[in-house]
């Protein structure tokens, strides 16, 4: 599901038009004896975009929040062999596709835009975003809609209502989460791993339908492809998402080599194996995807574990939105902690719920809520901070100068960034002292400081970019073929992240649907690595001209500046284009340049302890 806006159906958008107003043309004007001083002169185009626009909004905004109140007891009550909810939430979904992608409501949409001059900046935006929409669920081909909101009701039902096995016992993903950053023995992280991966197959059939339906969907407006509609999103074609994710992956490359090797050696030395292998047997990462090595080190005097699984899951969600109000932001609105659902259920519960972390607009106004499963430490704790991300932006561009249609970031990857950013500053030692979470007097580790964040944040690049983002532009625009579904994943596995199966995997599995949101936020992933790099061009900016303090070491805490700097850029939602935001707001372009700079101070440390080893990437 889209983390931030609705899953998909509704991300996308509805349905059921209200009347439009009959458009006054050349043609239809009144051709009675002209009386200059009583006639009402024609409502001009700009007036009638805006009558149209209010009539459209009201309608958009009821539709979403039904279709998200649906969607949220979806993902959040998981019965088996209960279809009441799946039920509720295809029609609500479909009443939303049938408005948002009406054949008058396209044509008209259409027609204003052709009028496009005499139109106000705001209205256009408005105008452009409603088709987008639309396309996700034209109407001219209601059958496919349908079958495809179905579809993807089902798919989700599947991938949250797995029960995941580990040694005869079910568990959580939380519970194979923590096992695989603690566990030692090789054979028994095989098996945890293999654990991870046995929903693949489950998910393949629904997979390989969504596909098509997607497809075929955006293809009755004019796209080629479900890939090239959702990087239309960012005004840019499908080849040029690709080449700017390519980019941003060679330039975190040298980085990922120097990481890569130091993970072989190391982890070898830790679990024992005499042979160095070429590639990272990916049962040895502590991570099911291998995109986040962080827990490999563990910085003397900076390690959070301890303290968070002390203070509690609720301390970790109360103490993100201390940060934010420290900021300037907002308490939650009471509702905020009345509806979401922020923890683990309860052990023997008869029901599940999604295991990944979202956050939701609701009612595109004040009903914000999240969907987590906290738990007391470290990757929570960044977790935390990521969706309270989504919620005050939500908050923030809420407000009566951004349309519903425009309450959106300033691109998809905005969204993603603003949490991530403060998950960063909220585990720089300044920080953490500050709050007394690390004793301010005991000498710590800069160089292994910065190597664990390498390993959270330069070793996901190449997954987002590399992996996820190849294997979904090759999925959806070159139709990769079934038998080859695994195959691909693999090699792509390989090629960019260095990582390889411990086992044969064939085409029996289907390894990269394990990935949540290959299934419930498609062709979307790259969003995460361009947050990454837009999180340390905002964080340099921060760092350097706002505090004057090294971004290797900061403390945002409390600092009103930085939170009118970060709201700033939330108050207008998608109304502003996102490249003149971040220009701006950093005078610079979309660069990769201050996240390589940031990690720089490690490559000769890197080097050094990799001198004599053999590189194989
Ligand atoms: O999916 C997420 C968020 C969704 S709001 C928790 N993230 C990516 C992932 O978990 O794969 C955050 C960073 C990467
Ligand atoms: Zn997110």
């Amino acid at each position: 599901m889209k983390k931030y806006l609705l899953p998909i159906a509704t991300a996308t958008l509805l349905a059921a038009c209200a009347p439009t107003a009959k458009t006054p043309t050349a043609t239809s004007l009144p051709t009675a004896t002209p009386q200059p001083t009583t006639q009402p002169a024609a409502p001009t185009w700009s007036e009638q975009a805006e009558a149209f626009l209010r009539e459209y909004s009201a309608e958009y905004q009821r539709l979403y929040t039904e279709s998200a109140e649906a969607e949220w007891r979806s993902n959040t009550r998981i019965v088996a062999g209960d279809t009441t909810n799946a039920g509720a939430t295809a029609r609500a979904n479909e009443r939303m596709a049938a408005f948002s992608g009406s054949a008058q409501n396209i044509r008209r949409l259409r027609e204003l835009l052709d009028h496009k001059q005499d139109l106000t900046e705001i209205q256009v935006k408005q105008l452009q975003t409603a088709l987008y929409n639309a396309a996700n669920s034209p109407q001219t081909v209601a059958d496919v809609v349908k079958r495809r909101i179905k579809a993807e009701t089902q798919q989700t039902e599947k991938l949250y209502g797995f029960d995941y096995k580990y040694q005869g016992k079910s568990v959580t993903t939380n519970d194979l989460d923590e096992l695989l950053r603690k566990e030692n023995n090789p054979a028994k992280r095989q098996q945890i791993w293999e654990a991870s991966k046995a929903i693949g197959p489950t998910l393949k059939e629904g997979l390989l339908n969504l596909r098509d339906l997607r497809n075929q969907t955006v293809q009755a407006l004019g796209y080629p492809d479900y890939f090239t509609y959702q990087a239309s999103d960012y005004g840019m074609t499908r080849e040029e998402m690709m080449t700017l994710v390519r980019r941003i992956n060679e330039e975190l490359r040298p980085l990922y080599r120097e990481l890569h090797t130091y993970a072989r050696y190391e982890l070898a030395k830790k679990y024992n194996q005499k042979q160095v292998p070429d590639y990272l047997p990916a049962s040895w990462l502590p991570n099911r995807w291998g995109q986040d090595w962080s827990a490999m080190v563990d910085v003397k005097g900076l390690n959070l574990d301890p303290v968070l699984a002390k203070k509690g899951a609720e301390w970790q969600v109360k103490q993100a939105e201390r940060f934010y109000q420290s900021l300037g932001f907002q308490a939650l609105p009471a509702s905020f902690y009345e509806k979401s659902s922020l923890y683990p259920l309860p052990k023997g519960a008869t029901y599940k719920k999604n295991n990944h972390a979202s956050a939701w607009h609701i009612d595109l106004n004040q009903d914000v809520r999240s969907l987590m499963s906290v738990e007391g430490n470290t990757e929570w704790y960044e977790t935390t901070h990521h969706e309270l991300g989504h919620i005050y932006y939500y908050l923030t561009y809420t407000n009566p100068g951004v349309p519903p249609l425009l309450r959106q970031g300033a691109n998809r990857a905005y969204h993603e960034a603003m949490g991530s950013l403060m998950g960063l500053a909220a585990t720089q030692k300044p920080f953490l002292a500050g709050l007394n979470l690390v004793d301010a007097k005991t000498q710590t580790d800069q160089t292994q400081t910065l190597l664990k964040e390498a390993l959270n944040y330069a070793v996901f690049i190449p997954f987002a970019s590399g992996v996820m983002s190849e294997w979904e532009s090759s999925f959806y625009a070159d139709k990769l073929p079934a038998d080859q579904l695994n195959a691909k994943w693999w090699a792509l596995a390989k090629q960019y992240q260095g990582i390889v199966p411990p086992t044969t995997r064939g085409e029996q599995y289907l390894d990269p649907a394990t990935k949540t949101h290959i299934n419930d936020d498609p062709a979307q992933y790259y969003d995460y690595a361009l947050s990454y790099v837009i999180l340390f061009q905002l964080h340099d900016h921060i760092a350097k001209k706002i505090l004057k303090q090294d971004p290797h070491a900061t403390n945002y805490y409390g600092n009103k500046e930085v939170g009118a700097f970060l709201a700033d850029i939330m108050r207008p939602g998608s109304s502003k284009d996102w490249r003149t935001v971040l220009k701006e707001k950093t005078g610079e372009d979309l660069s990769a340049r201050a996240m390589v700079e940031y990690f720089q101070p490690l490559m000769a440390y890197l080097k050094q302890q990799n001198k004599g080893r053999k590189y194989t990437m």
